[in-house]
């Protein structure tokens, strides 16, 4: 079984760290890989992370995910709440799927807390921070037994 795990970022991710701090932290997408990396190898999970601010190239890495790894973790950002390709996409992946959330997408505004993704996913990790990527990477681990 391959011991990779996609950690995939959609819109806007790429400016954690500076887009409104005072919802998403001080952390950057470069501290999360490094966290994830290190947690990674201690699990004895290879993680790739990845961020696009387009819904075909997190499609298509979906698609991607179905020959190359064993787990998704994914943070959709905005694309959750609207994307039922991400959705379909993921409904392709045989895989255990993780959907984080770094705010707590239930103590914001309505239309945050509808979630496509959350059809899919086996577990939803929302308002742990950046943490929660990790938190994710933990769960994967767990159900593919690592
Ligand atoms: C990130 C975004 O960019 C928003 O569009 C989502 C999510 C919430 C987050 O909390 O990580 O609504």
């Amino acid at each position: 079984m391959s011991r990779l795990v996609f950690i995939l970022n959609g819109p806007n991710l790429n400016l954690l760290g500076k887009r409104q701090p005072e919802i998403y932290g001080a952390e950057t997408l470069a501290d999360v890989e490094r966290d994830c990396a290190a947690l990674g190898a201690e699990l004895g999970l290879e993680v790739r992370l990845l961020q696009s601010n387009h819904e075909g190239q997190l499609v298509d890495w979906v698609h991607e995910a179905r020959e190359a790894a064993c787990g998704i973790v994914i943070n959709p950002a905005a694309l959750t709440h609207t994307s039922v390709a991400l959705l379909d996409a993921l409904n392709t992946f045989e895989g255990p799927v993780v959907e984080v959330h770094i705010s707590q997408v239930h103590k914001r505004e309505a239309f945050r807390h509808h979630s496509y993704v959350s059809l899919r996913a086996d577990a939803v990790i929302a308002g742990a921070g950046t943490q929660g990527y990790q938190l994710g990477l933990r769960r994967i681990a767990a159900l593919v037994g690592a």
